[in-house]
């Protein structure tokens, strides 16, 4: 047992935890623990907006598989911080968001910047603390990151008092703890596996379906070595992308909306479905009803809760993803050699990947995504990360841009949080800030946030912005082309600005790259440039993302042009 106020409690118990690098604003309610942050070896990044202090967080938890850490005073800056608490939540990022809240004597009294954060956060966080005394602290903080990167990761929020901040108490710093109610389960039922493994030996038409999960548990090397051994086809939900080469000869990339037109055609011509760590979302399968009829669902996943939350399965397997694809390789391996590759359905899958090549158009241009997100990967190595940010630029990214190692992508894929691409991308950077880091953005997506531009170049951290602007909210414009016969409202952005400009007020790099040899030059100093840089590339406002299955259709109702 130690003498020591709740701030020195809470930053030597992060410190605990191994926490080297916040990202946040001070104000008023935090002060007592910013000032015990200059006393600690932690980084601190400060953000222009608390909106990218969690983005970041999120973005460094993505990558390190670790919760982020993000700091907030209370009112305003714990608010601002809400859509990116949102935005973890709803991609199962593990983050540890810590706002100052008044002192206790002030709460529920309408005091200067309060609000009831906790009340506010309960419905995405997977759990809310508010320590009423500063000896509660250790425990708070070793359960919230327990609860943040357990199970089916999310964000937490632990909300201080100042005066518990400031409070001076004896405090002990626990080395276990025990949630009650809580515990995860890692571990599948093997009765389970074995039903698994029996109709997986039945199936004719067998497919994977890769989701977030397998990010989650790091199951890249399970899931490839799964595939191979039956020489099963992959596809992904879109949060899955990359978790399986996206040049493997079985790969069939991500399917959905936005899916790629032979994955969306091929998944629901299988007779037996592999989900792994995935929740069968409306924006993966389309029309919950209508998916999946005809064939037999194993669903391999961590969180009882989406067991038959979106889709009745046929055998459930709750357990982490690598270690129940691990008991299902190690099954099967006793039961099976390694199957070749000509069998009819196999031969099937290769035919319609033939026959979809022609669904893929290109806009009539010099310079357009889809050739621009090929001169990317071109130009990019494959250990490189790659974010987006939300619309067509996401879109395009899941149609046109290979995801080659495993893990090297991520994106709001849940929440579909406009802003999120570019401060992620920095929290992946100071993450990982050895390679290469590159946030694929729209126009108006990167003008949420572009005011991490600052972050970027006083904390070092020069990731690239691929810039595809198109002068407009260019997904919200295809969809009024689409579905509201060009009434076009609220969508033109033609006012600017100048986004080399924005750049280089900032000290970063400003490129505009107007040909496909510009493009090429851009992308090449940019990986060498020791700032951020953001590369403009103006498109036709009218180039639609296509192959598309409209909200509320199922995936046989792709369309496949204007
Ligand atoms: C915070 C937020 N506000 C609004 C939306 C709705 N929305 C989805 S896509 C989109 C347009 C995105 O435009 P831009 O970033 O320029 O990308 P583009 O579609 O042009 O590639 C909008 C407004 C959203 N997803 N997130």
């Amino acid at each position: 047992m130690v003498e020591m106020s709740g701030s020195q409690a809470l930053i030597h118990a992060l410190e605990k935890e191994g926490t080297t690098i916040v990202f946040g604003m001070p104000g008023g309610a935090n002060l007592p623990m910013y000032d015990e942050l200059t006393r600690s070896n932690i980084r601190h990044v400060l953000v222009r907006h608390e909106q990218s202090a969690a983005h970041m967080a999120d973005g460094y938890g993505r990558i390190k598989r670790k919760p982020g850490v993000c700091f907030a005073t209370s009112g305003p800056g714990a608010t601002n911080l809400v859509t990116g608490i949102g935005t973890a939540y709803m991609d199962s990022a593990p983050m540890v968001a810590i706002t100052g809240q008044v002192p206790r004597a002030m709460i529920g009294r309408d005091a200067f910047q309060e609000c009831d954060i906790i009340g506010i956060c309960t419905g995405i966080t997977k759990y809310c603390f508010q320590p009423r005394s500063a000896a509660e602290i250790p425990e708070i903080v070793k359960k919230g990151f327990y609860l943040a990167e357990s199970g089916r990761p999310g964000p937490v929020l632990i909300d201080i008092p100042k005066d518990v901040q400031q409070e001076v108490s004896d405090v002990t710093f626990p080395e276990l703890i025990r949630i009650r109610g809580y515990s995860p389960h890692v571990d599948p039922d093997i009765d389970q596996v074995a039903r698994a493994v029996e109709l997986l030996l039945k199936a004719e038409r067998p497919m994977i379906m890769a989701g977030g999960g397998v990010h989650i548990s790091c199951a890249f090397h399970e899931l490839q070595a799964l595939a191979e051994l039956l020489m099963i086809p992959v596809v992904t939900t879109f949060k899955g992308k990359g978790a399986f080469p996206e040049n493997h000869p079985l790969a069939l990339g991500p399917i959905g909306m936005h899916g790629h037109a032979e994955a969306n055609k091929l998944i629901i011509e299988s007779d037996v479905l592999l989900a792994i760590g995935a929740r069968f979302s409306d924006r993966s399968v389309g029309k919950f009803d209508e998916f999946g009829q005809a064939m037999k669902i194993i669903h391999i996943d961590i969180d009882p809760a989406e067991i038959g939350k979106n889709k009745q399965v046929d055998v459930p397997v709750v357990g982490d993803v690598r270690a129940s694809l691990r008991a299902l390789v190690k099954m099967l391996t006793k039961r099976v050699a390694k199957k070749g590759g000509d069998c009819p359905w196999l031969k099937h899958i290769n035919e319609v990947r033939e026959s979809m090549k022609s669904v893929y158009k290109d806009h009539p241009r010099e310079i357009t995504a889809k050739k621009s997100l090929k001169k990317l990967r071109e130009l990019l190595p494959s250990e490189a990360i790659v974010t987006t940010e939300v619309g067509q630029c996401q879109m395009w990214t899941s149609l046109f841009f290979d995801i080659i190692q495993p893990g090297t992508f991520f994106s709001s894929t849940g929440l579909g949080t406009m802003g999120f691409g570019f401060p992620a991308s920095i929290g992946a950077k100071a993450a990982k800030p050895e390679v290469p880091v590159v946030d694929i953005a729209g126009d108006g997506s990167f003008n949420m946030t572009e005011n991490s531009l600052a972050v970027t170049v006083n904390d070092n951290l020069p990731v690239i912005v691929f810039l595809m602007n198109n002068q407009s909210l260019g997904m919200v414009a295809q969809w009024q082309r689409l579905f509201y016969n060009r009434r076009y409202i609220g969508i033109d952005l033609k006012g600017g600005p100048d986004f080399v400009k924005i750049a280089e007020a900032y000290s970063a790099q400003g490129i505009r790259a107007q040909s496909m040899d510009e493009l090429d030059k851009a992308i090449r100093t940019a990986l060498k440039s020791d700032v951020a840089t953001v590369i403009d590339i103006p498109i036709d406002p009218e180039e639609d993302v296509f192959p598309f299955v409209a909200p509320g259709t199922g995936l046989k109702d792709m369309i496949t042009a204007a």
